[in-house]
């Protein structure tokens, strides 16, 4: 497709790279030297891709450019409907490695033999955010993991936290309406602190043992990767033999857990909305694969009989203590996508999809979402050949007699489309297996059978729902309780009907009246409320549960993590290569900030490139800081505000803090130096192991005992 005009193009360069600037002096690169030949869909080679067919110069544009139609025509078309919830995610590839059969509990192919990898792809996520949310919304995380076993594709389509809202899936549509943006302003978005939400959540009692759970630093993920997932409802498996047991499913992150703080969170969000995507690309791209184990709680009727509360309920736990939870194998996430739409936004996850060996209970949640998966997927990618996309084709042979419909890109090559058929071997195409094939399990026990009227009616055994709220809430240590109130009290900070506060206060004097005493004050009510009257009485005395606490079962390395390393001219190069170092043997990531991007002259006259300007790489980006200032330099940047605002946060957000003595006068500056403790470490009195050594603790949270607002 050559047009009028290439004859007076002139040659340029840009650096290395030979070009032609065109007529009205537009940059051509063209094709030669192994760069391949742009096409057309058709693949029809292009000879102008920056001008349209005109006729005259100056003219109307002419309909017959095919090939301007087409891009603008594709281009038109290059959005799919967003997720309704879940819309703004991230996903990766990776394997799950089986440490022992287990045969004994379930024919599943995954754990049939020891060191069996079979193929993953995962999707993280935030639910109620629209897909260009940012990523530091207080929102649960999804958790999808699909894995591509040799008997077919299962999903354990989960999220961070065990428990849910609802407990009916007919609720769902009005949970998630009054989550998102409200309809007729269309904000606020990614945050459920407005009206609609807290009035809904505070007509559901159900909701809150969730409300619990997404007030808690559960709801503010460092990142992906330490964070645990979960699989929230009951499951079974079933072994060759038809028998049965419960499971309920873990992902425990080997990286350990870590929350930011909300005003961390809020800051985050500014200065990089892709926080937690980016992060999970650096650590795979590095080398540095996040792994979580899988880990199983098997149970059987004994337990679900004398369990306090209902295991189809899926606004329950089932506590750690009570039932031990088994690692069975290992998640590995080893690739970044080769390209975000193809497998991340076009991945199709269906709770529906499990295989033998795997399968449902009648957890009501789990049965609606069984519906809800497979109808979304149509509606988003607009066929139901979405399993044959790459990202959701399985991996083993696939053998049916559906065919056509859009996009069918895998038709059956045979005459044969229907069975029975005669046509014999080859021609007549695939046949059941009763043996290999998926059997649903068939309560083998007469007297668990359900049968009853058809009625609308929620089980009375689902009505307990404060106790398992307040066994989260006494499972936290002080800091992480006074996270939650917190949270309450911001969040409802921004309803702007009083009654829904105030319902909300009277429905935490349920869980625990020292929260909803905290809550009130903290909204400022002239007193508590009457407590909302329990559908069932709460019970008290449940026993606090260690393993809900993030901050009591901590990291015990600082691997993975991050250090901003604030520098000037003149820093001391010693200190600092040996402070980096010391970082790559823990295999923790440094950041050099600086006044500009191309870096600073170091004290043994060494150019030392930046990875950050000081305003584009504030303290809320690193898990830990540090200050290497010299002389003047020092001096300069206690005049610059985003030096002392990387140092105020850093302080204020409870982070370990490392300095030089010269560093003195930019916390002079920021209103610091009376307020140094133990969470300062001076480089210039420990060494680089000893700094590191202390951030494993991740935060100094003393100083927010001593008053620091979270
Ligand atoms: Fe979902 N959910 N959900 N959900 N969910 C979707 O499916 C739904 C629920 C979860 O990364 C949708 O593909 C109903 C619980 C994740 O692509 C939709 C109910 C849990 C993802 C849907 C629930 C989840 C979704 C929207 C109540 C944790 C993202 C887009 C009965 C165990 C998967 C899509 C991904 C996505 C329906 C409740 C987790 C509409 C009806 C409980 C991680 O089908």
């Amino acid at each position: 497709m050559a047009d009028r005009g290439t004859s007076d193009r002139q040659t340029v360069h840009y650096g290395e790279e030979r070009a032609e600037r065109g007529h009205g002096g537009e940059t051509h690169q063209v094709a030669g030297d192994g760069t391949p030949r742009l096409t057309t869909q058709q693949g029809v080679v292009v000879g102008d891709d920056q001008n349209s067919l005109r006729a005259g110069e100056r003219g109307p544009d002419v309909l017959e450019d095919f090939h301007f139609r087409e891009k603008i025509f594709h281009f038109d078309h290059e959005r799919i409907p967003e997720r309704v919830v879940h819309a703004r995610g991230y996903g990766a590839h990776g394997y799950f490695e089986n440490y022992e059969p287990l045969t004994g509990l379930t024919r599943a192919d995954v754990f049939s033999e020891a060191g069996l990898r079979t193929p993953a792809f995962v999707r993280f996520s935030t639910v109620a955010g629209n897909k260009g949310s940012g990523d530091l919304a207080r929102d649960v995380r999804g958790f999808a993991v699909k894995l591509y076993t040799r008997d077919g594709n299962w999903d354990l389509v989960g999220n961070n936290i065990p428990v849910f809202f609802i407990q009916d899936a007919i609720k769902f549509p009005d949970m998630v309406h009054a989550a998102k943006q409200e309809p007729d302003r269309g904000f606020p978005q990614a945050q459920t602190a407005h009206d609609n939400f807290w009035d809904f959540a505070s007509l559901t009692p159900e909701s809150t043992h969730m409300l619990m759970w997404i007030m808690s630093d559960r709801a503010l993920p460092r990142s992906f990767r330490f964070m645990e997932g979960f699989g929230v409802h009951t499951f079974r498996l079933v072994d060759a033999e038809g028998r049965p047991t419960y499971v309920k499913f873990h992902w425990k992150p080997k990286q350990g857990l870590q929350s930011v703080v909300w005003n961390e969170a809020v800051k985050i969000n500014g200065a990089d909305p892709d926080f937690h995507r980016r992060d999970l690309w650096d650590a795979i791209t590095q080398g540095d694969f996040p792994e979580w184990e899988l880990g199983v709680q098997l149970f059987g009727d004994d337990f679900a009989d004398r369990f306090a509360f209902d295991i189809l309920d899926p606004t329950k736990i089932i506590p750690e203590e009570e039932v031990p939870v088994r690692r069975v194998g290992r998640l590995v996430l080893d690739r970044v996508v080769g390209n975000f739409f193809a497998e991340t936004e076009q991945a199709a996850f269906c709770t529906q999809n499990i295989v033998p060996g795997i399968d449902f209970t009648n957890d009501p949640l789990l049965q609606g979402r069984n519906f809800s998966y497979l109808d979304t997927q149509l509606k988003r990618l607009g066929s139901p050949n979405f399993t044959q996309l790459p990202i959701n084709a399985p991996k083993c042979p696939v053998a049916h007699f559906q065919q056509d419909g859009h996009m069918a890109m895998t038709n059956p090559a045979t005459r044969a489309n229907y069975e029975p058929n005669s046509w014999g071997p080859g021609i007549g195409g695939a046949r059941e297996d009763p043996a290999a094939g998926f059997t649903t399990y068939a309560d083998a026990d007469a007297s668990r059978t359900e049968s009853g009227l058809k009625r609308r009616v929620r089980p009375e055994s689902f009505a307990d729902h404060y106790s398992q709220a307040r066994q989260f809430y006494i499972s936290q240590t002080e800091v992480e309780q006074r996270h939650i109130a917190d949270a309450f009290v911001f969040e409802l900070s921004k309803c702007h009907r009083p009654e829904i506060r105030t319902r909300m206060v009277a429905g935490l004097r349920n869980v625990d009246e020292d929260l909803a005493r905290a809550v009130a004050g903290g909204l400022g009510l002239a007193g508590l409320p009457e407590p909302v009257a329990a559908a069932r009485e709460p019970i008290r005395g449940l026993p606090p549960s260690p393993a809900l606490s993030i901050l009591a079962n901590g990291p015990d390395s600082f691997t993975g993590r991050k250090i901003g390393i604030l520098v000037t001219d003149g820093t001391d190069a010693g200190t600092l290569t040996s402070l980096q170092a010391e970082a790559a043997k823990r295999g923790v990531n440094v950041e050099l900030v600086a006044a500009t991007v191309g870096g600073i002259k170091a004290s043994d006259g060494t150019h030392v490139p930046a990875g950050q300007k000081i305003d584009g790489g504030p303290s809320v980006l690193y898990d830990a800081v540090v200050v290497l200032a010299a002389g003047t330099g020092a001096q300069q940047l206690a005049s610059v505000p985003a030096a002392r605002d990387f140092v105020t946060d850093a302080y204020a957000h409870c982070k370990f803090i490392g300095h030089n003595t010269a560093a003195r006068p930019l916390f002079e500056a920021s209103g610091l130096a009376p307020l140094i403790d133990d969470g300062f470490i001076s480089l210039d009195d420990h060494s680089a192991a000893e700094f590191i050594g202390q951030c494993v603790r991740l935060r100094y949270w003393a100083r927010q005992q001593a008053g620091v607002p979270s």
